[in-house]
């Protein structure tokens, strides 16, 4: 007897112009001009791309990666700005706490973007679109920012209707109806059909994910090679990976760039308690012990020195970080000059075992 597994629902989640609406935040008399984030334009003799653009930077045509100079060609009366990367990893760092509280299973994939597997967590909610809006709303009120959320049984699938219904949209593929979600769609929008590969399916006569789910698969192995036919799995709305809680992190951080340079020991310190609890749940919640802690400290000159201690065997416990960031902190003594961020990370990680967990509420 053959057992079908159970339907799972996922979510994937995106920020909406991300670095743009960060930007627009915390500047809103920037809320309706057009606003690029990217290198200096220089009048139009700047070099380099467009990180990301608003919404209204958009309908003239502008778009990430694109060169700056193009952009101000479209758009010389937009406000330009460098990107901080520092202000929006903090940002990224406590929407991906909300996210992940919210989560059976949580894969973080970019600075903007998650996967959610809330197959059993679903339940507590009317429905799975009344779950999306609770998150929505808690990132809102965390962050005053908005994202898209595509909800389906698969990640491929949740991941282009996150995409579908921009800015602060919810696309839901009702269950069972996925090929028919997808037949229409261009094959480019499959996450990992890009640039280079996309010509390879169009060469063939491929246009879209329903000829592609219709295709061969000796055609597809001949003409483009055998990594299509995983897609062609794809389009036919087949996608049974897992969200995997820490696929490619070896490593959980917490930083933070204070809002004026500081040398002040009490703010210091409350600070590094706070980014070390948030270090620890966060690993907690991933089940990972570590078995290296370190610092990070950037003064005001943009210097950024980091230090670190392993310990041989990998542990889950509050008081070994923060016993850690002391006996680390003590080596920057006295103060060279005011410090612009601090930040505290775990790494060596490892799927915690049962004794480890025995052993954390042991030393804590
Ligand atoms: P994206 O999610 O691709 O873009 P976005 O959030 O700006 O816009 P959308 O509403 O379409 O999701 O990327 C997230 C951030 O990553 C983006 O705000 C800036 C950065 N980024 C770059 O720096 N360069 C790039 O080429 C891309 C695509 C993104
Ligand atoms: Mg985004």
């Amino acid at each position: 007897m053959t057992q079908t597994p159970p339907q799972r629902t996922i979510f994937h989640i995106d920020m909406d112009s991300f670095f743009a609406s960060v930007e627009k935040r915390d500047r809103p008399e920037l809320r309706e001009k057009p606003l690029i984030i990217g290198a200096d334009p220089k009048q139009g003799s700047g070099r380099g791309v467009v990180s990301t653009c608003c919404y209204i930077a958009r309908k003239f045509g502008i778009h990430s990666a694109m060169p700056i100079s193009q952009a101000y060609r479209r758009c010389p009366q937009g406000v330009y700005l460098p990107p901080d990367m520092d202000k929006y990893k903090d940002s990224s760092d406590n929407i991906m706490d909300v996210l992940a509280a919210f989560a059976d299973y949580f894969q973080p994939v970019s600075i903007d973007e998650a996967y959610l597997d809330v197959s059993h967590r679903v339940r507590e909610f009317e429905s799975p679109r009344a779950m999306a809006e609770e998150i929505k709303k808690e990132i809102w009120k965390k962050e005053r920012l908005t994202c898209s959320v595509g909800i389906a049984t698969s990640k491929s699938v949740a991941k282009i209707s996150s995409d579908m219904d921009k800015p602060n949209g919810i696309t839901e593929v009702i269950p069972g109806r996925e090929a028919e979600f997808l037949a229409p769609l261009a094959v480019g929008k499959i996450s990992g059909i890009g640039r280079k590969t996309l010509p390879l399916f169009q060469e063939c006569g491929i246009r879209t994910v329903g000829q592609l789910a219709a295709a061969q698969e000796d055609f597809l192995r001949e003409q483009i090679g055998d990594f299509a036919v995983g897609f062609k799995y794809i389009a036919m709305g087949l996608d049974n990976r897992p969200v995997q809680p820490y696929e490619g992190i070896d490593s959980v951080s917490r930083e933070r760039t204070f809002m004026k340079d500081t040398d002040d020991e009490d703010q210091l310190m409350e600070t590094f308690r706070w980014m070390a609890e948030s270090v620890h749940r966060r690993a907690l919640k991933h089940k990972l012990s570590y078995r290296t802690m370190g610092i990070k400290v950037r003064f005001s000159d943009f210097t950024t020195l980091t230090r670190e201690r392993s310990l041989s065997v990998p542990v889950s416990s509050l008081a070994a970080i923060l016993r850690t960031v002391d006996l680390l902190w003590r080596e920057f003594s006295p103060l060279p000059r005011k410090i612009r961020l601090i930040g505290v990370r775990v790494s060596g990680l490892e799927k915690m075992s049962y004794q480890q967990t025995t052993l954390d509420r042991w030393l804590d």
